[in-house]
């Protein structure tokens, strides 16, 4: 597979790296163009005129973004290991762990957004309260489905296990101080797993 791939992306996005796992899992070579869409002189909007990152370039030089648009065009680029299921129930399952975790995700982003983009004066507890109560509900709903099970959708290793590993990786990263852990002793099993994955390994937010 070809490396005139192009991902503009940074290496803190948790939505960016959910692209890059998949592209590590399923053997997708690409070139990673390193795109601070904070800086004034950021060219985002030149390939994404929502000025947001993963945008992936393509071949002919178009463009795909959201992150879960880019995962599933590259899920059917190629056989080599699929992870999300052809049709049916068990696609849309797939999809809606895709869409819990990416949720989870989105929250915790505007609570940070809030939290270090305003003065404080500024801020909202009320928003930020919000936010939290969600990453709460989220995660406990990611414990509830996963329940005893190996991976997320049931016996098979997916795109589901790759959403909810980059949500609590970014839960470690950005919002250390919240033990889901402690409360949720499946997820941290699922996340053992996922965490010695060399696609895991590899993406690791910087330190
Ligand atoms: N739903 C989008 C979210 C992408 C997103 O919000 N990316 C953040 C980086 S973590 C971003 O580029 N934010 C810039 C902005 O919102 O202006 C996806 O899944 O790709």
């Amino acid at each position: 597979m070809s490396k005139n791939i192009r991902l503009l992306g940074s290496l803190t996005s948790p939505y960016v790296r959910k692209v890059r796992i998949v592209m590590a899992e399923k053997r997708i070579d690409y070139q990673l163009e390193l795109e601070d869409v904070w800086a004034p002189d950021t060219r985002i909007l030149e390939s994404n005129p929502l000025g947001k990152v993963p945008c992936l370039i393509m071949e002919d030089g178009g463009a795909v973004f959201d992150s879960r648009v880019i995962v599933e065009y590259l899920d059917g680029m190629t056989p080599v290991a699929k992870l999300i299921p052809p049709s049916g129930r068990e696609r849309a399952e797939v999809r809606t762990w895709e869409a819990l975790a990416d949720g989870v995700v989105d929250a915790l982003i505007l609570a940070r957004l809030e939290q270090t983009q305003r003065p404080p004066e500024q801020q909202s507890q009320k928003w930020i309260d919000r936010q939290l109560q969600k990453v709460d509900t989220g995660v406990r709903a990611m414990s509830l489905g996963l329940g005893e099970k190996p991976w997320c959708n049931g016996h098979a290793y997916s795109l589901a296990d790759i959403a909810v590993g980059c949500a609590l990786g970014y839960l470690d990263f950005r919002f250390a101080h919240i033990d889901w852990r402690g409360q949720y002793s499946n997820l941290a099993r699922l996340n053992e797993k996922l965490a010695a994955r060399p696609s895991f390994v590899d993406t690791q937010p910087p330190k």
